[in-house]
């Protein structure tokens, strides 16, 4: 099955290797039709929420009530029954089956989707919302409720507050030596529902493109990285991504 698979797989005949390395990064938009709000669009997150309020470490110091009150919502709403990974989502763990680990998922999403969906090998490089972190030793702990000022870790002596596990602007995202390698040594760097505005995740496709793998965008549109991708294709992901997988 695993070999019937592979000598269908487009994604064979693009790259003319048994088995080339893939990196896909993925954006909002891949989660948009599972109903989670992508950031940049007219009725997006930041329409309604100032960056510096919620998404900087200088907004939680100044009101971690207002901050945890933004993520606590969007937890409730992923741990709601109405999220589920779309077929999007599945379309890249059907991949992750063919490619094994030659697929890596680096996703911008702080969402749960491509786990869920039966993806293994991600890296979520902006953090995690069901996870939360001790503001003073650092330790990452699983979380799924509402997190107040008062939470306080167990992890040192005189307990610390807990902050979201989550990458705000001027924080380093995550896992980015990993990353790195990973382009450096990929065959196939694929953007799919990302806006290119946020670095560095915006850089990699010239990373990628200049060590001389193939760049591909899967979006709505023609980002403002459009130049960088050899190949486009626009449309719903839910309907693009899996036409292109088959
Ligand atoms: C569909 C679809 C469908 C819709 N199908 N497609 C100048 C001044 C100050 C700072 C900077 C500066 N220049 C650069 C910086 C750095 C800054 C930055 O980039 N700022 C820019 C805004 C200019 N970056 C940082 O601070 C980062 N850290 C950093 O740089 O550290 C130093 C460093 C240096 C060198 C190497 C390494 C590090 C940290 C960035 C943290 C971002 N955090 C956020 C919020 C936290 C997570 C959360 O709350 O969820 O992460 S911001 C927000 O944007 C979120 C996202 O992950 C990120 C990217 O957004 P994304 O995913 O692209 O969403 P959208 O909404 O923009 O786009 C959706 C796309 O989907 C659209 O294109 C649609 O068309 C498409 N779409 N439906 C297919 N169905």
């Amino acid at each position: 099955l695993r070999q019937s698979c592979f000598e269908d797989a487009r994604i064979a005949k693009l790259i003319h290797k048994p088995m080339p390395k893939v990196v896909i990064l993925t954006g909002a938009g891949i989660s948009a039709e599972s109903g989670i709000a992508t950031f940049r669009a007219a009725d997006g997150l930041w329409e309604n929420h100032a960056i510096e309020d919620v998404a900087t470490p200088e907004g939680f110091q100044r009101d971690p009530e207002q901050v945890n009150q933004f993520y606590n919502a969007r937890r409730r709403q992923l741990k709601s029954s109405g999220i589920l990974p779309n077929n999007a989502h599945r379309a890249l763990a059907k991949l992750g089956t063919v490619l094994g680990d030659n697929l890596l998922i680096v996703t911008q999403n702080i969402d749960n989707l491509h786990e869920r969906a039966g993806s293994p090998n991600v890296i979520h490089m902006h953090g995690e919302l069901l996870k939360v972190r001790c503001c003073q030793s650092q330790q990452v702990i699983n979380w799924h409720e509402d997190l107040h000022p008062s939470d306080r870790c167990t992890c040192c002596q005189f307990p610390a507050p807990l902050r979201p596990h989550i990458v705000w602007f001027g924080e380093m995202p995550l896992q980015m030596e990993g990353i790195y390698q990973a382009i450096a040594e990929c065959d196939i760097f694929i953007a799919i529902g990302t806006s290119g505005q946020v670095y560095p995740a915006a850089g990699f496709v010239h990373e990628a493109k200049l060590q001389g793998a193939q760049t591909i965008e899967f979006n709505l549109e023609p980002t403002a990285s459009k130049e960088e991708f050899i190949e486009g294709h626009y449309g719903p992901a839910s309907q693009t991504l899996p036409a292109w997988v088959e």
